[in-house]
């Protein structure tokens, strides 16, 4: 365990007894304290002006009761989020996640780790998170519609395209946006674009959204690469998940010459040592909305492992883009010790710390989600651009200035972990790097 200058540590203990109960909340504000000592040394008007203090409490916590009625008729009661953290550099921007296991320390760390996320992308972009613990799965599309109408009854009085722009994370991607910027256009009398992101193509969505994220992941993996002489060029590769994230991420790859045969879902792994097939996993999940293990029908090649785990699967190259903490200290030492070089978190938080010190131990590059997965927020903002100019631009253009906007996070993190010490260490860069720009910000606006 690294131990804390004395200073953080009291933070840190004060953090923890105001959030009780929060454990990945706790995690999350850890993992960037841990790397804030040297910053402190450097900086110590950051300390005079209470900066960590201020930065560990959300500016404002919402929440709110999402009633629906489902098809037979039975009303239903979920639970709404949104943590709006942290406005110094810009509006709160952050996804809204659906998933049953949603409560108010998921939406605390992910509204933590957006706002370091969002400085690091260079956009004028604040931090924050929200969703619900509505479950989706098995739910009609009306269900689904009800259910957004609902939840942004309630949430539409707090956003606006200069106060908080939601976009989509677990559990929301374009469908439900689509219900959710209607009902807001229905409440507010507004064709607001810029309100929220990951719109559709045709009604004010940008091109490259929907893949920015994976996209993004795999040009981050690049530039580790780059930077260690090698590429992803015929490199054997694992992408958990087979959600969103996890589809562009194996489309980059494949685009880079990169080869992958494995990917998951929550209730087991799909092992296709051909190559995953894209085509069918698009077909599965984005159009029919079934599980990964029917991947197995269609290529009797492919194992499917119900409940197994993908970290055991041998690669090179692997790319966590499901969930947090699906990573353990065990998997982190299972991945290393069957070779694997180069670890690129898509999903926000998959690995524990116990993880991350084998990764950073053994010295292989490890990009944490704050680094590695900024290409959606970032694409995110672009769309924000496009509508405040009413403009649309080509998906060439887009995939550039992503492709820019990943590189040179690259090389802002890779130079801060130089200048405090820690050559390589990308959650040192990450973490200083977001730090500052949102501190500088705090102190430049006053007492706020
Ligand atoms: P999706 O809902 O599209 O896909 C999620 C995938 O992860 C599914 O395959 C799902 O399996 C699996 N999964 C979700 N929860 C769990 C769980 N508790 N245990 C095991 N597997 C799980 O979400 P996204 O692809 O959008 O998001 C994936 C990750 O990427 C999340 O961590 C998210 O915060 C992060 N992220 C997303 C961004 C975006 O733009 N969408 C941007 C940056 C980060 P199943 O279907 O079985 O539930
Ligand atoms: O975790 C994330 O960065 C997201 N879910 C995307 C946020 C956004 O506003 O695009």
């Amino acid at each position: 365990m690294s131990v804390l200058p004395e200073a953080i540590e009291t933070i840190f203990q004060q953090v923890k007894a105001r959030n009780p109960g929060e454990d990945e909340f706790h995690q999350a504000v850890k993992e960037v304290l841990e790397s804030l000592g040297p910053v402190l040394v450097k900086y110590p008007e950051f300390s005079d002006h209470k900066i960590i203090e201020r930065i560990c409490e959300p500016e404002r916590q919402i929440i709110f009761r999402v009633p629906w009625q489902d098809d037979r008729g039975e009303v239903q009661i979920n639970r709404g989020f949104r943590v709006e953290f942290n406005s110094a550099l810009g509006p709160y921007k952050g996804g809204l996640r659906f998933h049953p296991s949603v409560y108010l320390g998921i939406i605390k760390f992910l509204g933590f780790e957006q706002v370091f996320k969002n400085a690091l992308t260079g956009m004028p972009i604040g931090g924050a998170k929200g969703g619900a613990d509505f479950d989706p799965k098995g739910r009609s599309d009306a269900e689904i519609m009800r259910f957004c109408q609902s939840f942004m009854t309630e949430l539409h009085r707090h956003l606006g395209e200069y106060t908080d722009v939601p976009a989509g994370d677990i559990g929301v991607g374009g469908r439900e946006i689509g219900y959710l910027f209607g009902q807001y256009k229905r409440l507010t009398n507004r064709y607001e674009s810029g309100v929220l992101t990951g719109k559709g193509i045709g009604w004010g969505g940008a091109l490259v959204r929907k893949e920015a994220t994976g996209y993004g992941a795999v040009y981050f993996v690049r530039e580790m690469l780059r930077v260690r002489n090698d590429s992803l060029e015929g490199k054997t590769c694992v992408v958990s998940g087979a959600g969103n994230v996890a589809i562009y991420t194996i489309e980059k790859l494949l685009e880079m010459g990169a080869k992958v045969i494995a990917c998951s879902d929550s209730q087991g792994v799909i092992v296709h040592e051909q190559g995953v097939d894209l085509a069918l996993l698009k077909q599965l999940k984005e159009e029919e909305r079934r599980r990964i293990e029917d991947y197995a029908l269609h290529h009797k090649d492919a194992r499917y492992l119900p409940g197994g785990n993908i970290w055991d699967v041998p690669c090179q190259v692997a790319m966590p883009s499901a969930t947090q903490n699906e990573i353990n200290g065990r998997d982190a030492r299972k991945l290393v010790r069957n070779g694997c070089i180069a670890v690129a978190e898509g999903a926000n938080m998959p690995t524990t710390p116990d993880g991350i010190r084998v990764f950073i131990e053994a010295g292989i590059a490890y990009g944490p989600g704050k680094a590695a997965n900024a290409g959606g927020v970032a694409t995110s903002a672009l769309e924000m651009q496009q509508n405040a100019s009413r403009d649309s631009w080509t998906f060439e253009f887009t995939e550039q200035k992503l492709d820019d906007i990943m590189t040179g996070i690259h090389a802002a993190t890779w130079e801060t972990a130089e200048e405090f010490g820690a050559p390589g260490n990308y959650v040192i860069g990450a973490n200083i790097t977001g730090f500052i720009r949102v501190a500088n910000a705090m102190l430049a606006l006053g007492l706020i």
